[in-house]
């Protein structure tokens, strides 16, 4: 009796392990992410203008990537746009993977109309907020967006918790075509005309004419450290 006794105590004991091990390698096992980027060209309006604009997946800005350290992320980019491109995550390491970094005849050659590339890194010793954009010709004016990269679970942040947390993504806006206007100003060997307005979000705020008439001046306030997203009145501004 004594021994079937034990036997009994020692099946308990290993099925509990065997049961740990299993809970313990969910908790530590580290997810694949994946997201699908469809290049593509959308009509976009800003400051009374709209014009057709590559985009991710209609977005402007594009897509936020969320990971959390150790995660692997997998990117599928299908180029539906007229221009060949690439995507550069913008300030993440690339721990053998480099071919995976994006910038065009650098270190891929770039993704051609109607075909698909799969970005494929995993996030190494990185957290905090960085941002990925189009990596060949002036594409990048409009085909960009956040990555957001959050420690391991269970992992805080080394800061107090924050009581919200907003992506800030700035950029420019131009009326006219963001192509057109590079190739004008190679020909005449010049700098590029100034944009028309600078974004937050790729909003111009609302001292622009036909931007949204909501405030957002005390939300602002609240939460970050104020930018200034107005040009001022003697700007190459057209309207
Ligand atoms: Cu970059």
């Amino acid at each position: 009796m004594a021994k079937q006794g034990k036997t009994y105590m020692g099946s308990a004991f290993f099925f509990l392990a065997f049961i740990t091990m299993i809970m313990f390698s969910f908790t530590v096992e580290a997810a694949v992410k994946k997201y699908q980027f469809d290049v593509q060209v959308t009509n976009i309006s800003r400051l009374c203008h709209a014009k057709p604009i590559v985009t991710v997946n209609g977005m402007f800005p594009g897509p936020t990537i969320y990971a959390r350290e150790g995660d692997t992320v997998l990117i599928n980019v299908t180029n539906h746009a007229q221009y060949n491109m690439s995507i550069h995550w913008h300030g993440l390491k690339q721990f053998g993977n480099g071919w995976a970094d994006g910038p065009a005849y650098i270190t891929q050659c770039p993704i051609q109309t109607g075909n698909s590339y799969t970005y494929a890194f995993n996030v190494t010793g990185q957290r905090g907020t960085l941002w990925w954009h189009a990596h060949i010709l002036w594409l990048r004016a409009t085909v960009y967006g956040a990555i957001v990269l959050m420690p391991k679970e269970g992992t805080p942040f080394p800061f107090p918790q924050p009581s919200q947390e907003v992506n800030l993504v700035l950029g420019e806006w131009w009326n006219t075509d963001v192509e057109e206007l590079v190739n004008q100003g190679n020909k005449l060997g010049l700098p590029p005309n100034m944009s028309d307005a600078h974004t937050i979000n790729g909003k111009p705020g609302p001292l622009f004419p036909c931007s949204e008439k909501r405030k957002n001046v005390k939300h602002f306030s609240e939460y970050s450290t104020p930018i200034p997203f107005s040009k001022n009145s003697n700007s190459s501004r057209k309207n």
